[in-house]
């Protein structure tokens, strides 16, 4: 099955509803948010600016899309300041409360930019951080053909993918990056609807900016169809003097324009006739028209006009991606329309009382739907009952779990990295039947190869809707790599862009709830570049995709790779990240356990009951973080115990457990286990009873302990997080010293849980390269220098093996 065709064009009787019910959204929307601004107590710092102008941009485009086009399984990105439109839609179709919308902004009330896990109404992503949610419908759309490649939910129909863009939003690189990208995997039904109001936040933009925009959308393969005239000003071109009429329009600054706008019929006027007053028809053509019926016409643009916006979507008959620039009046029937200052404009309680009665709305029945409309409510609710979109009770789908083993298949070989062990266990996992394999996808920023994902590659393919054969395979040419791409491969290989990469991880991560099909998705990069996507990760997991994020190499510890890759502050994004669960991990074989643990994690979506062990909410599940490492180093000879994995799940386990009158506590995390392990022997003769805390999730052992706290605080009394129970059996006197390839905050709040001191080392500078030994020593995180903050936090006879510290 193709993509949903689009619609037949309306009947008139359909036009003339279509065309009451924009009115109805224009006045919820903006009533919504003047109610919110003026109604409530305005000290509670809830003032709206920025969306009455906004919606009133889009509020016909959206009734156009939202009461005829769309089908249930289309899927839309809505510019973040159509919140209150959008709202007001759902409201007429019955999917939005009146409780909400009156709590516009408010707690618990409608978000002030959709949002896909706050808001009650369906939203299909989350918008605010503009940019990212157009990139999202590209990817969406990606993942959707991903899905049906391999075969599944072929009993779907296949949706269109839409963005609502303000024209402001374009300024974000972040949609060019995805373009290229669409154009290099083969995009197809997607649509981007550009809001062309020819304002951003602060200004009115520069002339002839859709001019590039049209360059830029052909140069990557898309089609462009501009929307400028609605249907007045297209019959009144045919008048005689019409023509001129419309070459004033062409050659009008946007200044200018926005400004007569503002103006309104008289300005128009005189404008017109000042200008182009003295060329014979086009003055009768103006003259024939009152000035309300001047305002009219001059301000009839197509992003207004009904009839034009649905028949130009009636004319998309292709799959390819399409680009339709709307010209539209930010304000538009708003008193503020034009205005440069309008975004954080407010009609204020007197421009409200006109615009009410202009709506027809008496007082007490500003939520009634059909109040001050022409047609009769009985009319108007059979037609909404008929909307397609609306014909789906449920648009998010549910998609079945995939089973997986707690322990998954790989041979440690020693010394080895956790980064080379993770390509083990794709590879040897890659190599089984089990069903779940089936559904992981990988993708990676242009670093598959050197992140350890070529073996896996090598054995499930790359993924393109052509096949395409290794050239190098077939002219038999030695490498150790098969690029072969096919309908049926599971990675997906991206260019450079990292943003990319998180909203490519942000769609993949959504399919089981827009496609209705289950993905396992691992995404690769270098540690540091997480920041150049972190945005675009922060949505990801504010929109709740579910995703393995495997970051490799970190730290200082890629030593000689070079200082600009070094990253420090990677763990604290994992430690605050919200739906993102972050680990280190030291070894190959709790690295194992990791990635068991995280197919299914991202795959939960339960109760958010904490458990009384960990106080984590496990689950409701949420995204993974792995920072790994390319340091070869000697691996633990033991066995997974039952205890062991929980342990390693959880955060933290002993490695060498503290005697009764331990006197220091080395507590480490990734990469500097050797270190942390020589420094507990160095210390052994002359400090009691020394542990050794392998920390394998920072995050995890914070959360638990904020969680563990919050319940004791109501009343749980014997609430214990994890690390509270590792830590409770010390001594008070016991001192800790932290280390980890990062911010040394990472672990610092330690001393915080029982109350012990500490000393935490870690990195706070970047940008040496060396070797690992010359840059651990260089930044105080070898084993030289744990003995030496040992010696300080705790107090004793001198540790004889300590030597001097580099100055
Ligand atoms: C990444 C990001 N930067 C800045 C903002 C603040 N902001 C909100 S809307 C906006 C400009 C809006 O202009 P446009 O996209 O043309 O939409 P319009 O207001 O015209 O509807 C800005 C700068 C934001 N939301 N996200
Ligand atoms: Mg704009």
């Amino acid at each position: 099955m193709t993509a949903s065709k689009n619609p037949r064009r309306p009947s008139a009787d359909e036009l003339a509803m279509l065309s009451e019910l924009e009115k109805k959204v224009l006045w919820l929307a903006t009533w919504t948010i003047h109610q919110a601004n003026h109604l409530r107590d305005a000290s509670d710092g809830l003032k709206v600016g920025g969306h009455q102008a906004s919606s009133a941009s889009v509020a016909t485009i959206l009734t156009a899309l939202y009461f005829q086009v769309l089908k249930p399984e289309d899927r839309v990105a809505v510019k973040p300041h159509a919140s209150p439109v959008y709202h007001a839609i759902q409201y007429l179709l019955g999917r939005q409360t009146r409780d909400k919308l009156e709590a516009f902004r408010a707690y618990g009330g409608a978000q002030s930019y959709p949002s896909r896990t706050k808001d009650v109404d369906d939203v299909d992503f989350s918008t605010g951080s503009v940019g990212l949610g157009v990139a999202q419908t590209l990817f969406a759309s990606l993942t959707q053909d991903y899905v049906r490649a391999h075969g599944w939910g072929l009993e779907r129909p296949e949706g269109r993918l839409i963005a609502l863009v303000g024209d402001a939003e374009l300024d974000e690189g972040n949609i060019f990056e995805a373009m290229l990208e669409g154009w290099k995997q083969g995009l197809r039904n997607c649509w981007w609807i550009i809001d062309y109001n020819r304002q951003s936040l602060d200004a009115v933009v520069r002339e002839g900016l859709w001019a590039r925009y049209e360059a830029l959308f052909r140069a990557f393969g898309w089609d462009v169809v501009i929307l400028k005239y609605g249907s007045l000003l297209e019959q009144a071109f045919q008048e005689p003097g019409g023509e001129r009429l419309r070459q004033w329009i062409d050659t009008c600054p946007n200044q200018l324009y926005s400004a007569l706008v503002f103006q309104g019929g008289s300005a128009w006027r005189k404008r017109l006739l000042d200008d182009i007053g003295d060329q014979g028809p086009v003055t009768r053509l103006i003259e024939r028209r009152s000035d309300a019926e001047l305002g009219r016409l001059m301000t009839n643009l197509a992003g207004h006009d009904l009839p034009a916006l649905l028949d130009a979507f009636a004319a998309i008959g292709t799959e390819r991606p399409t680009c339709l620039i709307c010209y539209t009046i930010k304000g538009f029937g708003l008193p503020f329309a034009g205005h440069k200052d309008n975004h954080a404009g407010l009609m204020t309680p007197a421009q409200m009382e006109t615009f009410r009665t202009l709506c027809g709305v008496r007082p007490g029945h500003e939520w009634d739907k059909f109040e001050g409309l022409a047609l009769s409510a009985d009319r108007l609710t059979t037609f909404l009952a008929k909307v397609p979109f609306a014909q789906t009770t449920m648009r998010r789908l549910r998609a079945r779990r995939f089973a997986v083993p707690p322990e998954l298949p790989v041979s440690i070989t020693s010394p080895t990295s956790t980064q080379t062990g993770f390509g083990a266990v794709l590879n040897a996992i890659g190599r089984t039947d089990m069903g779940f394999v089936e559904r992981i996808v990988t993708t990676s920023p242009d670093v598959t190869v050197s992140t350890n994902l070529g073996g896996w590659v090598n054995r499930r393919g790359l993924f393109a809707q052509q096949a395409l054969a290794d050239t190098f395979k077939s002219e038999r040419i030695p490498s150790t790599f098969h690029w072969e791409f096919s309908a049926s491969g599971q990675h997906i290989e991206l260019g450079i862009a990292e943003m990319n990469l998180f909203i490519l991880l942000s769609a993949l991560g959504l399919s089981h709830s827009i496609n209705g099909e289950r993905l396992l998705p691992i995404g690769t990069l270098y540690d540091p570049f997480i920041a150049r996507g972190l945005d675009a990760l922060n949505y990801a997991c504010y929109q709740d995709a579910r995703f393995i994020l495997v970051a490799t190499p970190s730290g200082i510890t890629l030593a000689p790779e070079g200082g600009a890759h070094q990253s420090i502050g990677t763990p604290l994004i994992g430690l605050a990240q919200d739906g993102l669960a972050a680990f280190e991990p030291a070894f190959v074989d709790e690295l194992a356990v990791l990635l068991a643990w995280s197919f299914d994690y991202i795959q939960k979506d339960g109760e958010a009951v904490p458990s009384e062990r960990t106080w984590l909410r496990d689950e409701t599940g949420g995204a993974v973080y792995l920072r790994l490492s390319t340091r070869a180093i000697e691996q633990p000879k033991r066995s997974m115990t039952p205890e062991l994995r929980e342990a390693i799940i959880d955060g933290a386990y002993w490695l060498r457990r503290p005697g009764p009158n331990c006197q220091v506590v080395v507590a480490y995390a990734g990469a500097v286990a050797p270190e942390a392990i020589h420094a507990v022997g160095l210390m052994a003769e002359d400090r009691r009873d020394v542990g050794l805390l392998a920390i394998t999730s920072a995050d995890r052992l914070n959360a638990g302990w904020m969680a563990a706290q919050r319940a004791r605080e109501r009343g749980l009394v014997h609430a214990r997080a994890h690390i509270e129970r590792l830590l409770g059996e010390l001594p008070t006197h016991c001192g800790l010293v932290t280390v980890v390839d990062a911010h040394p905050a990472t672990l610092s709040w330690l001393g915080g849980v029982a109350g012990h001191r500490v000393r935490a080392l870690g990195v706070e500078h970047f940008g040496q390269t060396g070797s690992i030994a010359d840059l651990y020593r260089h930044y105080g995180i070898d084993s030289n220098a744990i003995v030496a903050a040992a010696q300080l936090v705790v107090p004793g006879r001198p540790i004889r093996h300590l030597r001097a510290l580099p100055g």
